[in-house]
């Protein structure tokens, strides 16, 4: 049997802007942004899964708020969830699997080109974002 594989992907959101990371890998999303994120181990809860993700990824530490109601599936056996999350420490770089990144404001959100598995995860966070 196969068990569909969770990626996690991180709406941190800091003083009413929302973080977007551009992929440096692989070849064939490199150079589209996404909510930085990735795999649940097996035994791994998901929020655990964000927090170690981000801390990998951009050397941050965060706390994961909420999910963000919806799935959005990705390549065949894999499906896209939602957290938004709290920075807790650091200043997030993008030190593996990214090349940039940007705090979008609500009006600059679309100024990126997101993975078109990301756009619909997007707009579920920008529908339910409470700047503050
Ligand atoms: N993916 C899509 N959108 C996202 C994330 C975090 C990941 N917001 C896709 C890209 C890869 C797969 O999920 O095909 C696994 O992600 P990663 O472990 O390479 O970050
Ligand atoms: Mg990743």
């Amino acid at each position: 049997m196969t068990q569909t594989i969770v990626v996690v992907g991180g709406a941190l959101l800091d003083r009413g802007r929302l973080l977007a990371a551009r992929r440096s890998a692989p070849p064939e999303l490199a150079g589209r942004w996404e909510l930085p994120g990735g795999k649940v181990e097996p035994g791994e809860s998901p929020e655990h899964a964000l927090a170690r993700e981000l801390r990998e990824e951009l050397g941050v530490t965060v706390e994961p708020v909420g999910r963000v109601p919806g799935e959005w599936p990705l390549k065949p056996g894999y499906v896209l969830r939602v957290w938004t999350a709290r920075l807790l420490a650091g200043v997030p770089e993008p030190l593996e699997d990214h090349d940039e990144l940007r705090w979008l404001t609500p009006e600059e959100i679309w100024d990126v080109d997101w993975l078109d598995q990301d756009v619909a995860a997007v707009e579920a966070v920008l529908a339910e974002w409470r700047p503050t």
